[in-house]
């Protein structure tokens, strides 16, 4: 190695070519391409390239002294489901020197430590839900305290489980603002909560859910595009679209005590589970958001038993589990906060359909809320002329 890169730089060396006060430096004995440089530069480079040989060596030479591990994951594919069994092999290679201990964690725990060069953990179970969410790392440790470690992510992305169906029961319907692109909707202490979206046409509005009446509101200037809304110890938080400002309102009056920026890319929905605030970011992913100090709590990733769902929108926790509309869908679907499993699918097909005509410029199914006292759904959509209290339906 020491050799080859020295006799590359005297190659390099003797083919410079002295022409006026600069040289002229040619890579390839037949090439048609200079480099101009002054002396002093080509010295500097000079120096610098001796070092870096030396250097690189000096290193390279400790890592043929390192164990190199190999991982594989059986059965070997593309994607994997929630709760699956899977063996790995382990096979490692020791140049020189002897194994203190190797060991293979899943997702950071301890699976399986040996003294063999190569072993097979069995029984491995899957369970983490989402893109790479599966990481298997094999550490090899040497007993002059030489190691090397090498990772594999795989794919757990199919729910065990199958969702469950639903359709609906109209109970009654209430009227909603048809200028009103609907981005959350929350009842808090009975009192319906709205969040609207759009340049120009965001804000935050208290609604008398029987007649429609706006009671308080306050817009968002221009720049913003309102994104979802919830209301937490008399806060009322509202996420924006891709400007990744947050903005926090007192409840009584609407007045701005607080604004943050969130780490994911776009705001879409937002809900509380009592404790924290949970954000969807138009992808797979939820996220849990301490609401004091706005950290990330943890995130899950959301999957049914055919793959990830995307566009994950306006969201309601309720008793336990959270609902959320799938973005240009009729489909509300329902998760499990811990795993990200998807538990049902809600088709809301058809239940705007009588109020679509000329007059009524009707978007997408977006708004979510419940009335835990009296247990109450109701969902909408944007620009919907209508509030809809609805019943489940088992589909059989
Ligand atoms: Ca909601």
């Amino acid at each position: 190695m020491i050799h080859k890169v020295r006799f590359k730089t005297l190659f390099w060396y003797f083919n410079f070519k002295k022409r006026f006060n600069h040289f002229y430096i040619n890579f390839t004995a037949n090439s048609n391409f200079y480099f101009e440089m002054k002396p002093v530069t080509f010295s500097l480079i000079l120096v610098f390239s001796i070092f870096i040989t030396f250097f690189s060596c000096s290193n390279s030479s400790d890592r043929s002294r390192k164990p190199v591990s190999t991982i594989e994951i059986l059965p070997s594919k593309n994607n994997y489901v929630f709760g699956e069994n899977v063996s790995v092999n382990v096979k490692t290679k020791v140049r020189d020197g002897e194994i203190e201990t190797i060991k293979l964690y899943f997702n950071n725990q301890l699976i399986q430590e040996s003294k063999e060069l190569d072993f097979t953990a069995n029984n491995i179970k899957l369970n983490k839900l989402g893109l790479q969410s599966g990481n298997f790392t094999v550490e090899a440790v040497k007993t002059d305290g030489l190691k090397n470690s090498r990772s594999l992510l795989i794919d757990i992305t199919i729910s065990d489980q199958t969702p469950e169906k639903f359709t609906y029961k109209i109970v009654n319907t209430f009227p909603h603002s048809k200028k009103h692109y609907t981005q959350g909707l929350e009842f808090y202490n009975n009192v319906l909560y709205e969040g609207t979206g759009e340049y120009g046409t965001s804000g935050i509005f208290k609604i008398k859910l029987e007649t429609g009446n706006i009671e308080q509101s306050k817009m968002l200037v221009d720049k913003y595009f309102g994104e979802g809304i919830t209301i937490l110890n008399d806060k009322l938080y509202q996420l924006t679209y891709k400007t990744k400002k947050a903005f926090v309102y007192r409840l009584s009056d609407f007045a701005v005590i607080d604004s943050f920026q969130f780490h994911s890319a776009e705001g879409w929905g937002l809900t509380n589970d009592g404790t924290n605030l949970i954000m969807s970011d138009g992808t797979h992913v939820l996220t849990w958001l301490n609401p004091n100090n706005y950290s990330i709590v943890k995130t899950i990733q959301v999957a049914n038993n055919k793959g990830i769902i995307n566009n994950l929108n306006e969201l309601e926790y309720i008793n336990g589990i959270i609902y959320s509309n799938v973005y240009t869908t009729d489909l509300i679907i329902t998760i499990d906060p811990e795993t990200g499993k998807v538990l049902s699918e809600i088709n809301l097909a058809g239940i705007i359909n009588m109020y679509k005509n000329q007059n009524n410029p009707i978007d997408y199914l977006n708004g979510i809320a419940y009335i835990k006292k009296s247990n109450r759904l109701f969902i909408t959509g944007k620009y919907w002329p209508k509030i809809f209290e609805i019943n489940l339906v088992p589909l059989k």
